[in-house]
């Protein structure tokens, strides 16, 4: 269908006898993008033209009512009528209109149910407002009609969480007129007979008065701006709510210039790249095609990880075989598995029942033999290729033809892992990251021999687990630990520079990061990677500036960060404060090589830190470690705490431009040309002006 041409079937009506239904079918999730805003106004035209009609139930089909605005559209040259002029002409109708919603009723899907005269909905759906999820606010009349139907508290709560409210709870606070059962088109006629019956009491949003509260709002202002310093729409968001006490037309012009400000912002683009990207990782055909059924997984190794991955897998209502080699460490992964359900009770993510369900799905076992039956082995010991070649082997005897055998490993071989059975075929990567029941990211990683259906098989098992699976080949430390590895030293030169781990963490939380570099390092103890730096002292690359000096120091003296109490941080009191010893650790190390400290500007230590990322970024997508950037993008987003608002490194790289970044490399080559070299692909999309978005849609 040619642009801009209205294709007729997205919005269809049908009279019957003295009332109209009509209904929006717009797969996948019926977002109000252009051809439906066209429809829904023809439709409302034509009825209140025809004046037949005494009433109008608007109902989607499909799995769900509206759920928004098309997400696609925006960023883009916006066509008319815009969505608040559609939701006017709605309002404005001399025929009383009702909706009818299913599913999700979301964002704009759920501001249609606003500007209608009565809202119905279908027992067991959720209506929200999550625009604040992607950088917006409610921009269709959420913000000036909900609080006149429900009330400011459940406006603000409503907007500035984003979340998905059941309709029943809705209804209580005045969002919805009705709470029923059955299928939408039945509702649908059943509730625009009753409008007509006068069974249905219907009413106009804009003639009712919200009870209104000054202080509550300016309490919601900052609280909501002190809760994310680095985003615009949550503040724009209560400015909206705000001018609910206006008369609606002008209300609703305070609220299209606060969207329109934050439309306009960089993290809006960052979170809409995340939300798509979220879904794109999984959009590749070798997530797709047919995959291996997996009922029971044997997890081998009770530690935090092993714990954790049965933890994930019984939560997703799987069996668990877990393996250890002694008593102990299996009561240890068991009441490990106990306490992390009970955490999941706790918060609410789950039922007494489901965890007591979950746990009678769990079979501690101290032999390998008791993987014999299972359709799925994740192996999750310690990381010693010795270790788990020799493990391999032996699941190799043990599990039955068609199962597959995934290492948890963080960085060896896979292909060398592999290489230890005769069926290479079944084996791949599945690397779940810390804690494994916690952290939504997985990064599937493909062997050279991987079958097609044993890497579906991961990605089916990453959905299951409401993981983000991202396809990841073979490499020392992956997608996300390989370029860790990169930027990591660029933290440790930035100190041994002149930059305090204190400064270094300052910055790049004021940046976005939840937690800054140092304070991961005491979380995940300094001991990983003091041994990560042993084992590789014999391959390490003269020409690189060693950065290890200051951790090495502050591990032998036994200090492993919160685990033990100290690190770079004293753990001993209710926050975490600067280690005195390490500063002077520090200076002992600067003295010892001759360096005279310089000072960096927080943002001269974004700058180098974010350089490096992505320069080992580009790398791991210029050598196919990644299939796309957005692949390196979503790894960071959901393992590594980079700011969801920024999207990604790859996606930041692009709001600098690939010839500044070069700039810069250039720059502070000077310094290291070792450590700070262009890759070719920033050096091509420099001369090319490209950019990592466009290599995502290649
Ligand atoms: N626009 C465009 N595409 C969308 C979309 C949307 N609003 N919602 C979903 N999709 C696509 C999605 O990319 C995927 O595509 C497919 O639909 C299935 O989605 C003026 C400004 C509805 C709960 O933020 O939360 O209204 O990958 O895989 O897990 O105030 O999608 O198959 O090609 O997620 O069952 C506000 C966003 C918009 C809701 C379904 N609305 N969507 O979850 O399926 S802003 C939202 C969701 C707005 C107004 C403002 C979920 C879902 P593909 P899915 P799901």
């Amino acid at each position: 269908m040619a642009d801009g041409a209205v294709s007729e079937n997205v919005v269809t009506t049908e009279i019957l006898g003295d009332v109209a239904l009509v209904c929006i079918d717009n797969p996948p999730v019926n977002a109000s993008g252009h051809a439906v805003r066209v429809g829904l106004v023809e439709a409302m035209e034509a009825l209140n033209g025809a004046g037949e009609a005494k009433a109008i139930a608007i109902w989607c089909a499909g799995r769900t009512f509206m759920a928004g605005a098309d997400i696609r559209e925006f960023g883009k040259p916006s066509k008319p009528p815009a969505l608040p002029d559609v939701f006017n002409v709605i309002e404005q109708s001399a025929i009383p209109v009702v909706a009818v919603m299913h599913g999700t009723a979301l964002g704009g899907g759920f501001e249609l149910g606003l500007c209608c005269h009565a809202r119905v909905a279908i027992a067991g759906s959720k209506v929200g407002l999550p625009e604040v999820l992607i950088g917006l606010l409610p921009g269709a009349g959420g913000t000036q009609r909900l609080p006149r139907l429900a009330g400011i508290p459940f406006a603000l709560d409503m907007s500035l969480s984003g979340r998905q409210v059941p309709v029943e709870e809705a209804a209580e606070a005045g969002a919805i007129d009705r709470v029923v059962t059955g299928e939408p088109r039945a509702v649908a006629l059943d509730m625009a007979k009753a409008v007509v019956a006068g069974d249905l009491p219907t009413r106009r949003t804009d003639q009712i008065e919200a009870a209104y509260d000054a202080d509550l709002l300016a309490e919601a202002k900052a609280a909501a701006q002190a809760k994310n310093p680095n985003l615009v729409n949550p503040g724009k968001c209560v400015d909206a709510i705000a001018a609910c006490n206006l008369p609606l037309p002008e209300g609703l012009k305070v609220e299209r210039q606060c969207f329109l400000d934050c439309m306009e912002t960089p993290q809006r683009a960052g979170l809409i790249h995340a939300f798509f990207g979220e879904r794109a990782v999984s959009n590749i055909p070798e997530a797709k095609g047919p995959s291996r059924d997996v009922q029971t997984v044997g997890v081998i190794g009770g530690g935090t990880m092993g714990s954790g991955i049965a933890t994930a897998c019984l939560s997703a209502g799987l069996n668990v075989v877990l393996v250890e080699v002694a008593q102990e460490g299996l009561d240890r992964g068991v009441s490990t598995i106990g306490k992390n359900l009970d955490g999941a009770v706790k918060r609410g993510k789950m039922s007494a029942e489901k965890k007591d369900a979950a746990l009678g799905r769990l079979t501690p076992a101290l032999e390998l033999d008791a993987l014999a039956a299972v359709d799925l082995v994740i192996e999750a010991v310690f990381e010693k290729m010795e270790v788990k070649r020799e493990i391999f082997g032996k699941l190799d005897a043990i599990c039955k033809p068609g199962a597959v055998l995934a290492s948890n490993t963080s960085y060896l071989d896979i292909n060398e892992i592999a290489a230890a059975t005769s069926r290479p075929a079944d084996v791949l990567g599945l690397h779940f990251f810390s804690p494994a029941h916690v952290m939504r990211l997985l990064e599937i990683v493909q062997g050279a021999e991987t079958a097609p259906e044993v890497l579906a098989t991961g990605f089916a098992l990453a959905k299951k687990l409401k993981k983000v699976g991202v396809l990841a080949q073979v490499c020392d430390g992956f997608i996300g630990n390989r370029i860790l590895a990169h930027y990591g030293l660029c933290s440790g030169y930035l100190v041994l520079d002149g930059a305090s781990p204190q400064q270094v963490d300052r910055a790049l939380e004021d940046f976005g990061f939840a937690m800054g570099p140092y304070k991961v390092s005491d979380l995940a103890g300094l001991d990983i990677g003091w041994e990560t730096r042993k084992r590789k002292a014999g391959d390490r690359d003269p020409a690189e500036r060693y950065a290890g000096d200051i951790p090495d120091r502050i591990c032998e003296r036994g200090w492993f960060g919160r685990k033990t109490g100290r690190g770079y941080y004293l753990y001993d009191a209710s926050a975490p404060v600067p280690n005195p010893e390490v500063a002077e650790i520090i200076d002992a190390v600067r003295a010892e090589k001759g360096l005279t400290p310089r000072a960096f500007s927080d943002q001269d230590i974004v700058d180098r830190y974010m350089t490096a990322m992505i320069v080992e970024a580009a790398r791991v997508v210029e050598d196919g470690t990644a299939k796309r950037p957005l692949d390196v993008d979503m790894v960071f987003l959901f393992g590594y705490g980079f700011p969801r608002f920024r999207g990604g490194p790859l996606h930041y790289a692009d709001t600098l431009g690939a010839a500044e970044i070069v700039a810069r490399i250039e720059r502070y080559a000077e310094d290291d040309p070792h450590y700070w070299q262009v890759p070719a692909i920033l050096r091509r999309m420099a001369a090319e002006g490209t950019s990592f978005a466009d290599l995502n849609k290649s």
